[in-house]
């Protein structure tokens, strides 16, 4: 089974499929790399036969050979288009279920934030001119609005294996790419915006954030790390984060 050896191969080459959309995106690229593969193997054939051919057909109009097949391209064409925009659409269009984990993430130069709402499940309110990683308040929280008290800001993205986590990204001065290639993840953060995007992690494990955009000369150093960590790891991480927020 030449396709089959060939459908592995390609698959080890992919990063680690640690997402529950994960698989179906792989399906799709492996299934855009099949018909290219036999639409470019049926090329050559053609060709070939053209060209052996050539002497022995008048010039004439045949549509079977010309229209039939552009017709079936256009065809195959829209489909995987279609496909792929409704698998693109999943994971920001639908919208994430209520008992999603709400993550505000943020995006710099140089560097990535993660803020999680705290007991309160509200995010506090936050100024830009607030904002000073010096001093400890990256993504500027205000300390005067009642919510922000228990916010948690982190460096590193820490989320529970099998929960839906709803992202929301925004950036702070130019676009970034937030980008974690084992989640088969890639939006970009844009100023003024606040862009959601939703997954459920499935395998706990590290991974690394990357910034995809070139936002600068820091732009190589800019990634952070996800760290996928079982329900009860996850719940014992938070707590012994939130203790110093609530002595
Ligand atoms: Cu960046």
């Amino acid at each position: 089974m030449p396709l089959a050896v060939h459908a592995a191969a390609l698959l080890s080459l992919l990063p680690t499929d640690a997402s529950a959309h994960g698989p179906a995106l792989d399906h799709h690229l492996l299934l855009n790399l099949w018909i290219i593969l036999t639409l470019a193997t049926l090329a050559h054939i053609l060709l070939l036969i053209g060209l052996a051919m050539r002497r022995a057909s008048e010039a004439r109009h045949l549509w079977t050979i010309e229209f039939l097949p552009l017709a079936l391209l256009a065809i195959i064409f829209a489909a995987l288009a279609i496909r792929a925009e409704r698998l693109w659409a999943a994971t920001r269009y639908t919208g994430a279920s209520p008992e999603a984990m709400q993550v505000e993430v943020t995006g710099m130069q140089f560097a990535w934030y993660f803020r999680y709402p705290g007991p309160d499940a509200t995010f506090g309110i936050t100024r830009p001119q607030l904002a000073s990683p010096a001093e400890g308040n990256p993504v500027g929280v205000d300390p005067a609005d009642p919510h922000s008290t228990d916010d948690l800001v982190t460096a590193e993205l820490v989320i529970p294996a099998g929960r839906e986590i709803d992202l929301r990204l925004q950036a702070q001065d130019v676009i970034h790419g937030f980008s974690i290639p084992e989640l088969r993840l890639k939006q970009n953060a844009v100023p003024g915006e606040s862009i959601h995007i939703h997954f459920t992690p499935t395998k706990p494990g590290t991974y690394a954030i990357l910034c995809t955009q070139l936002c600068g000369l820091g732009h190589y150093r800019m990634n952070a790390n996800l760290r996928v960590l079982s329900p009860n790891d996850f719940r014992a991480w938070l707590t012994a984060r939130e203790k110093p927020v609530h002595p």
